[in-house]
């Protein structure tokens, strides 16, 4: 089995800079090493860069559309060989990477004829268009794109929308007013941080993870660095306090394992500029790791029935 690591350093999806030293980040705190260690191939493609784009101005609200749309162009079609090959993961860069990877991963479904489901693992629904966001940061997007929502001007046309219902997102304790209508609207699954509390990670990820694979679907995994507690994850500028621990992290990506259905993996948001001595780089490949098979000790499959 062949993992891809692809080196994604966005910076264009919110202004505080500092994301496109992710990639080195997750080297340096040994993701290559630990895929081996778990039996895989892996090639690493490098860091990436956008196609061709007219420089920004930021004279207007959204920060940064050109170059945002720029990487989108590039991830899309990446996404789309990677799929071909093996296992890619995407290594951010912030979450507007998803637009590409998201979109990228969801052509290859189409062209194999399999439905595209996605676990969102954030503390934000990043459901906004270009149109309804705030703050002007398309990191607050991708959601929005995917699922093919008006507003998306100058970007590429998304080919093959992610249908609400395939798409589960869990950790939510921050979410604008425009995007919690515009969720209301849709059968998105979204959890918040209450609902993890009141049921626990372990029975709302098996009910997804089921109906993934009753419909023999590719799963995308897009996890967010703050989807975690800041105290757990420190190195993100878009902290939002009561997140999810370590070992919530962890049974989602060890469930996610024993369901052998992800496809696709994209590790976002990570700002290593702001990390204590690697500490949330680290904990970001070790959560990647579970998601690839590392355990503690083996069990027979029980968890994810
Ligand atoms: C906020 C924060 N909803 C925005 N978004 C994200 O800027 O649209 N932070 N994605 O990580
Ligand atoms: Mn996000
Ligand atoms: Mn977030
Ligand atoms: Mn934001």
């Amino acid at each position: 089995k062949t993992v891809i690591l692809i080196g994604a350093p966005v910076d264009s999806g919110k202004r505080r800079p500092g994301c496109l030293m992710g990639p080195d980040a997750y080297r340096t705190a040994g993701l290559p090493g630990a895929l081996r260690d778990l039996g895989y191939k892996v090639e690493d493609m490098g860091n990436l860069t956008p196609a061709s784009h007219q420089p920004d101005t930021n004279d207007g609200k959204l920060f940064a559309p050109n170059e945002t749309i720029a990487w989108t162009h590039r991830l899309t079609r990446t996404a789309e060989m990677a799929m071909q090959r093996g296992l890619p993961i995407f290594m951010g860069g912030d979450h507007s990477l998803s637009l590409g990877t998201v979109a990228g991963v969801a052509n290859h479904a189409a062209s194999v004829g399999r439905p595209l489901f996605v676990l969102w693992l954030d503390a934000h629904s990043d459901f906004h268009t270009a149109e309804t966001t705030d703050s002007g940061n398309l990191h607050g997007t991708p959601l929005g794109y995917v699922t093919g929502r008006e507003g998306f001007g100058g970007f590429p046309k998304v080919q093959n929308r992610v249908p609400h219902a395939n798409i589960c997102i869990m950790g939510l304790r921050s979410v604008d007013p425009a995007e919690r209508a515009a969720l209301e609207e849709t059968d998105i699954r979204y959890h918040d941080m209450r609902e993890i509390d009141e049921n626990g990670v372990g029975r709302l990820v098996s009910a997804f993870l089921k109906d993934v694979e009753a419909a023999n679907g590719l799963l995308h995994v897009s996890l967010d660095v703050d989807f975690l507690d800041p105290m757990a994850a420190p190195a993100v500028v878009t902290t939002v306090p009561g997140g999810a621990t370590i070992r919530e992290g962890h049974l989602i990506m060890e469930m996610v394992s024993d369901s052998g259905l992800m496809t696709s993996l994209d590790l976002v948001e990570l700002n290593p500029f702001l990390d204590e001595r690697g500490r949330t780089a680290q904990v970001m490949v070790d959560l990647a790791a579970s998601g690839l098979g590392r355990r503690v000790f083996d069990r027979p499959t029980r968890a994810a029935n």
